[in-house]
């Protein structure tokens, strides 16, 4: 019923045949990979400093590949969605010369994360790509490969950071060659993820703590509503803007710390739309530490209040949802054993997280199939591990 998905293991050998095929060299050297996400609550709030709680997937984008002497870089990517060309030529900066990004979109992703690499990169290489996390929904397809670069570069040439600081790498990578000035919550999970735990970040310390989540009972269910969702069209852009003015009107460095009460104080120095914006941040920080709680407590029902309180604070107040969201999240609702489901991600289109029953699912998905307009993808998930280096032989 739910959509079965390449294991790690098909990955690497899809991405092992097609290096052998272009480079003619049997082997590569080496092979890492980098999980997607999904957040179970906490939308839009890293950016804001507050808390989020997403899990690392068991979809993940794998790189192969191997270090070569001079400087040329070839990289080709396996993923059917990516734009074309699907392989991609260049030389490695000198004194890290700004890589221009433009097309194919895919490769900017690679040419950012070289540009912010924590070490001088001394020689090219060859590389072959390949995911299971579908692009464009919603499940940090984007910081996969980033952070699966990143852990690729380092068995090349290792760096001297910590974990904290790669997410922070692939983080810049996002901003500066995507144009998507992101939160942490992608690169950071896709990095720290820890398997059978969720992680509550608190996106301002920048610590996480994981979270149990391996009830044999409890189905986490992806639903993709398959409706591409993009945050490079402006909308992620000006949300954060309309927070960073809040805070500032409010004289605060962030939402983190502010209340309804210090917003209802500044009112009238708020327009409505930013007002609404700031006032989601503000409860949704508050619903993700109480959600922690619950979690903690294996008080499910209370958690999938929390998630449809964040759905319709997205969908009213940040409005960042869309039909097709709000439709799915209303067709789990009427199903028992449901106990919460919500959009998940940057909104737009993507998809959408529930929380149910096991005995559940099956139902789940039919009833949801019957009562969503569009052709919906789904996926049963468990937490699982962030990049890791993974064995060829
Ligand atoms: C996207 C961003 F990349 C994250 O940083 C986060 O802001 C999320 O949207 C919304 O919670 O995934």
């Amino acid at each position: 019923m739910a959509s079965s998905f390449p294991s790690v293991s098909e990955l690497v050998a899809d991405a092992r045949r097609v290096f052998g095929q272009v480079f003619g060299e049997e082997t590569p050297q080496v092979a890492v990979c980098a999980p997607g996400r999904v957040n179970l609550i906490g939308e839009h709030t890293d950016y804001n400093q507050g808390f989020v709680l997403p899990m690392a997937l068991p979809l993940v984008t794998v790189v192969v590949g191997s270090q070569t002497f001079g400087q040329d870089v070839t990289v080709v990517t396996t993923t059917e969605d990516a734009d074309e060309p699907r392989r991609v030529d260049f030389r490695l900066p000198t004194d890290r010369l700004f890589m221009s990004p433009g097309s194919p979109s895919w490769a900017n992703y690679v040419k950012g994360v070289i540009q912010h690499y924590r070490a001088p990169l001394v020689s090219g290489f060859r590389a072959v790509i390949a995911s299971s996390v579908p692009l464009g929904g919603g499940l940090s397809s984007s910081a996969s490969l980033e952070v699966a670069f990143y852990t690729f570069l380092q068995q090349l040439k290792p760096d001297d950071g910590d974990k904290v600081s790669k997410a922070l790498a692939c983080q810049q990578a996002e901003h500066t060659h995507a144009g998507v000035p992101c939160g942490i919550m992608d690169q950071f999970v896709s990095v720290l993820g820890r398997e059978r735990h969720a992680l509550l970040i608190d996106c301002r310390s920048l610590e996480a703590t994981p979270l149990p989540l391996a009830d044999p009972s409890l189905v986490i269910l992806i639903t993709n509503s398959n409706v591409r969702h993009s945050l490079s069209g402006g909308e992620y852009t000006v949300r954060r803007r309309q927070c960073e003015e809040a805070a500032s009107v409010l004289g605060m460095a962030s939402l983190r710390d502010a209340t309804i009460m210090d917003l209802d104080e500044a009112r009238d120095r708020l327009d409505d739309v930013t007002y609404q914006r700031a006032c989601h941040v503000i409860k949704e920080i508050e619903r993700t530490v109480q959600a922690a709680e619950a979690l903690k407590r294996g008080a499910y029902k209370e958690f999938g209040k929390l998630m449809v309180e964040s759905h319709n604070s997205l969908r009213d107040l940040y409005k960042v949802s869309c039909r097709e969201l709000d439709e799915l999240v209303s067709a789990a609702m009427e199903v028992e054993g449901v106990f919460g489901s919500r959009m998940t991600g940057g909104g737009f289109g993507g998809c959408t997280v529930t929380l149910l029953q096991a005995h559940a699912v099956d139902r789940t998905i039919l009833h949801i199939k019957e009562r969503y307009s569009g052709t919906p993808t789904f996926y049963v998930t468990i937490p699982s591990e962030g990049a890791q280096v993974l064995s060829l032989s």
